[in-house]
Parts: C-alpha cells; sequence; structure tokens
C-alpha cells in the first residue's frame, strides 16, 4: 500500500493541503490496517538506527556495548531489546560535548532553534532541532491540528511560554503551517492573564493552545473581570505540559467554563512533534498515539520490554523523521494505560484512554501505597464546594508519614465542618491512606502559570 509522502529523510510537500470536506490530512496513513503500518514503521526504525549508528557516536557507543547493529532489527521483539536512553544520559553527553552532545546527528550549522529544559534545579538540557526537521515538525503537527477540526483561517491562541518551552512553539509553528492566524500571546508577565481575557473577548479565535492548569486559572480571571469565558467563542482547546485535559473533572471544568471541545496532546519536550500522541475531534477523549509519525510504546518500566494492550506501563518513545537530535527508545518516566480498539474517528491507531495520569518520580509513597497527585485532583474538581487549587504535604512525624491535603473552599469560614469532614473521609476511602484534611479560604493558594506543583513532600528534606 502506497502510504503519503512517506520517506526517510522526510520532506513534507509544503503546499499540500488534504481535500476540505475530508477528516483526514493522510487519509491512507490515518486508516490503514495497522499490522501494514507497522510493517512499514519497522523498515523505518531500521533507517533511522542506520542514519543514527553512523552519524553519532553515541549511539554508536551505546548500541556496541549492547552488541547490536541496526541491521539486527527485523523485527519488534529485537527492536524492544535496543536498550532506552535516558534523560541522564543526555545529560551526562552535553556535559562532555556541548552545547548539543554527541547525539546530535547533523551539522551545527544545520540547528534552527535551540530550546531546552525548563527545570530550576539542576543542569539544563538543550535541543537542537534542525532546518528540515522544523519543517516536518510543522507538517506533522498541522495534520494533528487538522485531525482536531483546527482550519485553514481559524485564529490561534497560543498561551504558553514563549522562551525555551517547546510547547508554544511546536503550536505556532504548526498553526502556521496549517494557514491559520497564530496569535502567540504567551504567558507568564505580570498581568498578562486579565489582558488575555480582554483579547480573547476581542478576538474570539476559533482555536486556543495552553497548559491544562492555566485554562483553568484563565477561567478565574475572567470571572473576577465579569467576563463569561464562554463568550470567546472558542471551539477547540488544545492541551499539552502536564496531566489535566483527560483527567474526567479537570476535563469536565474546562469544558464547563469554556463551551469548547477539550484536546489531550504531547508527549515531551525531546520529542518534538511532541503532538504525536494526541486525541482528534471524532475521538475527543484520551489520546491516540499517531505511529506514522512517532513510534510509541508503553513498556514495564524494570524490563522496557512492551506490555500488552490493556495494560500499563511506562511510555517510550522513537522518532521516526528527525534527523537532528533523534531519539531512538527515549525513556520518558511516565505512566500510561494503553488499548487498541475501533476510534469512532476511524483512525487505526493504538490510544491511551487516560492519557498520560502522571510521572513515576510524582507518585507518592506512603505507608506501603502508591498514590497518584491526578487522583487527588480528579476528586476535589468533583467535590461541591471545592474552591479550585490544593497543596497535598507529605511529612514524617517520629517514625509515622502523615499526608495531609489542604484545599480551598469557597464556604465562609463558620460553615466548613461538614465540607470538611466528608471531604477528608472521601479522601482518605479512595486513596487507602489516613489523610489530615484542611479547609483554607478559596483564592489563597497559588495558581500556576505553567505546570502545576501541587506536592510537598518534606521527606526530601529529611533524608538529606
Ligand atoms: C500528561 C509536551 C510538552 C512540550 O508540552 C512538554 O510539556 O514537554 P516537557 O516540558 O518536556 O515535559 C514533558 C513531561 O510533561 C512529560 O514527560 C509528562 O510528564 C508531562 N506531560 C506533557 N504533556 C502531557 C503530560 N502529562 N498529559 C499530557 N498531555
Amino acid at each position: 500500500m502506497e502510504m503519503e509522502q512517506w520517506a526517510f529523510p522526510t520532506r513534507y510537500d509544503q503546499d499540500y493541503l488534504p481535500d476540505p470536506g475530508s477528516p483526514y490530512w493522510f487519509p491512507v496513513r490515518e486508516t490503514m490496517d495497522p499490522a501494514e503500518r507497522d510493517a512499514a514503521v519497522l523498515v523505518r526504525l531500521r533507517e533511522v538506527m542506520d542514519y543514527a549508528y553512523s552519524t553519532s557516536s553515541f549511539y554508536r557507543r551505546k548500541w556496541d556495548a549492547a552488541g547490536l547493529k541496526p541491521a539486527d532489527i527485523t523485527s519488534f521483539e529485537a527492536f524492544e531489546q535496543v536498550p532506552v536512553v535516558t534523560k541522564a544520559e543526555m545529560r551526562e553527553s552535553q556535559a562532555t560535548h556541548p552545547p548539543f552532545g554527541d547525539y546530535l546527528c547533523c551539522d551545527e550549522s544545520e540547528v534552527h532553534h535551540i530550546h531546552g529544559t525548563s527545570g530550576t534545579t539542576g543542569a539544563p538540557t538543550a535541543f537542537a532541532l534542525g532546518r528540515r526537521d522544523w519543517e516536518v515538525i510543522a507538517d506533522n503537527q498541522a495534520r494533528i491540528l487538522w485531525g482536531m477540526g483546527v482550519r485553514p483561517g481559524d485564529t490561534v491562541f497560543v498561551a504558553a511560554l514563549f522562551s525555551l518551552y517547546l510547547g508554544s512553539w511546536g503550536a505556532m509553528t504548526a498553526a502556521e503551517r496549517l494557514r491559520c492566524r497564530v496569535l502567540p500571546f504567551g504567558a507568564g508577565a505580570q498581568g498578562m492573564t486579565a489582558r488575555a481575557v480582554t483579547w480573547l473577548a476581542r478576538v474570539k479565535p476559533a482555536a486556543f493552545y495552553a497548559t491544562p492548569s492555566y485554562a483553568l486559572r484563565l477561567a478565574e480571571v475572567a470571572e473576577q473581570e465579569k467576563i463569561d469565558p464562554r463568550e470567546f467563542g472558542l471551539k477547540v482547546m488544545f492541551f499539552s505540559g502536564e496531566p489535566g485535559a483527560s483527567i474526567p473533572t479537570v476535563r469536565r471544568a474546562i469544558e464547563d467554563a469554556f463551551g469548547a471541545t477539550v484536546i489531550d496532546c504531547g508527549t515531551m519536550a525531546e520529542m518534538t512533534p511532541f503532538m504525536s500522541a494526541s486525541a482528534t475531534a471524532g475521538t475527543p477523549d484520551g489520546m491516540l498515539l499517531w505511529q506514522d509519525i512517532v513510534w510509541h510504546e508503553v513498556c514495564d518500566p524494570a524490563s522496557f520490554r512492551t506490555v500488552p494492550y490493556g495494560s500499563e506501563g511506562t511510555p517510550v518513545y522513537t522518532h521516526l523523521e528527525r534527523t537532528s537530535q533523534p531519539m531512538i527508545r527515549l525513556a520518558s518516566n511516565d505512566l500510561t494505560r494503553w488499548v487498541m480498539e475501533d476510534n469512532p474517528c476511524g483512525r487505526t491507531y493504538p490510544k491511551l484512554p487516560d492519557g498520560v495520569y502522571g510521572r513515576i518520580d510524582d507518585m507518592i509513597h506512603i505507608r506501603g501505597e502508591n498514590v497518584y497527585p491526578t487522583e487527588v485532583d480528579n476528586f476535589l474538581r468533583g467535590v461541591p464546594d471545592y474552591g479550585g487549587e490544593h497543596r497535598i504535604v507529605v511529612r514524617r512525624t517520629g517514625s509515622m508519614d502523615e499526608m495531609i491535603v489542604r484545599a480551598e473552599t469557597t464556604l465562609p469560614p463558620g460553615e466548613r465542618s461538614g465540607f470538611e469532614s466528608t471531604t477528608g473521609a472521601g479522601l482518605q476511602s479512595l486513596l487507602g491512606v489516613r489523610v489530615t484534611f484542611e479547609s483554607v479560604d478559596a483564592h489563597t493558594l497559588e495558581r500556576a502559570e505553567h505546570k502545576a506543583r501541587r506536592v510537598v513532600d518534606e521527606r526530601e528534606h529529611t533524608r538529606r
């Protein structure tokens, strides 16, 4: 079967646009028999590995040590033996080969954008994006936006940080390739959220990109400004950066506030085109894994072998088109569950029905139980009179670990005892651990302008 513009190195026709009536950008690729698609991907994996082996000492060293050659990859079982790449290895490679590391597979003169991790602790990692790669990224993500229902001529409002953060730039370049009008509004500067409300009300864009936390923040500010966010007239809101768009109560809160379709997307900045995991207009829940753009595996976090459909594991990602810093089996350290079923939109991709629900490192281990911070978020958003923000504090008192959930409420101080006792008991039975529940006034906990950080684990300080 002939797949549209399928080649490596990749170069897409920059003038291509699908038939206006088609829900698909590339109808063949998106709806083909998955086994046939996988067969084409397997050949591509070999090509990408061949390319990386011959152009980077990093991959050569790594695979030589594992005793494997790109030509050995004749099955997915063989591919699963390829050792994963970790963030620590990339940091190490960039320390010894600054600034891009010896996994840069193209000439430095080919680098078109530099982005990087925005982490405030530890050494930053630089992302080098090649000139041709940037064009290919734009094309792929335009294709995914098309799948979300965004169309040429639509205005796309980008309300995320424009800085090292790749999310905003990736959304912008995708919208440009799709022949949209982009409003690169940004976020994070003083007073910017109130101004975003004004601009949204004036411009009435069709599409909006941000982190889920920031969309909720924006809805609160709109309310303070006496503007109903439904008046923005948004059609599609797409999110990446953190769990949220697939957390049922968070999703509903955004849908209710803005009256728009909520779409979850996003893998990792290193994996740009990071939208390769994304919902669509016809399959708006969860995220589809667009396997012909990036190869997504969900793996056992110890062996890094794929787990069967229906099971939970950690995503491992492989670029199929990048020639600047191709990631080949990048370990995400996130958690998800994947399934293969008929998707209402007709695309034959596997799906993450609950999105990516958190990072393995962020899971709270307390008294033999594992607590996902997203479970707490999901629960609290469903509680009447919840004020919209909370913190989870874990500390050690004596020899016992203690978990405190501090949540805002809209109730006046004298009328909170029912709220406190029911919410505390509800949390405790949901999580299976003892919880000390406290309420605080609404609008007193700081809101995230980017990704929310709600867990304060004081035990880390005790250990140090
Ligand atoms: C649940 C993908 C991008 C550019 O938006 C991003 O945030 O990349 P970054 O800064 O490298 O962070 C990647 C991490 O953010 C992932 O490993 C995951 O923990 C989290 N993340 C990103 N998108 C989602 C997400 N978690 N759902 C998402 N949709």
